[in-house]
């Protein structure tokens, strides 16, 4: 197993979508997070000034989506005869017993954190895509330069961007098996569910209420949480704003 250490600053932001796939990879991990202030005596030792940085046996890699499909694919592209038939027989049971989700074998669930095919990777692509975006909207309002720009770029995010972004959420996962499963990407979790779990984190804290109106977000944040070793380490994060 590599010794894996990740470089970011003590919050989620940009690093934890890596804690995230780390934690469902079963990867032990030396968390090494840092304050702003601290931050300037280590930045010189980044090839990109920046962080998240992780630091793969001692090789360090920059770019945090990059990073997060890395390890991704590290722990999620295997999949053998043996899997695959155990699954095929497992989906017959459900079909036969009319299960009206379909569940996802361990195999399975290890085949798919990054998308299985061309197409599963450009569904999970255009999903981190639009976290992305609204992320870059949820920034705006955390460094807004002074209180009035703060309430306004907060009225827009509370009235345009987070409806709009939670009914794009929606149709994805609607589109995806027509709700059959609970997840973004056929019927196993990926770092597509991850990055939507931890970019609603924020805004969930602001706002208990946010997902009421959006029952299949709840479920595939119900669904992400029983995802592999998440839940002790959601229980056992530091909570953050951002
Ligand atoms: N595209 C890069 C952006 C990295 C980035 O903006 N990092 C910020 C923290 S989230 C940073 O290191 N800021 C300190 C600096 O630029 O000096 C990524 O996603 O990793």
């Amino acid at each position: 197993m590599p010794k894996y250490v990740l470089h970011y600053f003590d919050v989620r932001a940009r690093g934890e979508l890596i804690r995230l796939v780390l934690t469902v990879a079963g990867q032990d991990f030396e968390d090494h997070r840092f304050s702003f202030e601290e931050f300037a005596k280590f930045k010189p030792g980044y090839v990109s000034g920046q962080v998240p940085v992780l630091e793969v046996d001692g090789k360090q890699m920059n770019e945090s989506l990059a990073i997060a499909k890395y390890v991704a694919r590290e722990y999620g592209s295997y999949y053998g005869l043996k899997s695959n038939l155990g699954h095929f027989l497992y989906l017959l049971f459900c079909v036969l017993l009319k299960l009206r989700k379909l569940p996802a074998s361990q195999a399975e669930k290890q085949t798919r954190l990054c998308g299985k095919t061309n197409l599963d990777q450009y569904y999970v692509d255009r999903v981190l895509g639009a976290c992305t975006d609204l992320f870059t909207k949820y920034v705006e309002v955390f460094f807004a330069k002074d209180d009035a720009t703060r309430s306004e770029l907060q009225k827009k995010m509370g009235e345009e961007h987070i409806p709009r972004f939670l009914k794009l959420f929606s149709e994805y996962l609607k589109e995806n098996t027509n709700g059959k499963s609970d997840f973004f990407v056929g019927n196993s979790g990926s770092i597509a569910d991850l990055a939507v779990h931890d970019l609603l984190t924020s805004l969930i804290q602001k706002d208990e209420k946010l997902l009421d109106k959006y029952p299949t977000l709840k479920a595939n944040r119900a669904a992400t949480e029983a995802l592999p070793n998440i839940k002790a380490y959601l229980d056992k994060r530091p909570k953050k704003d951002i």
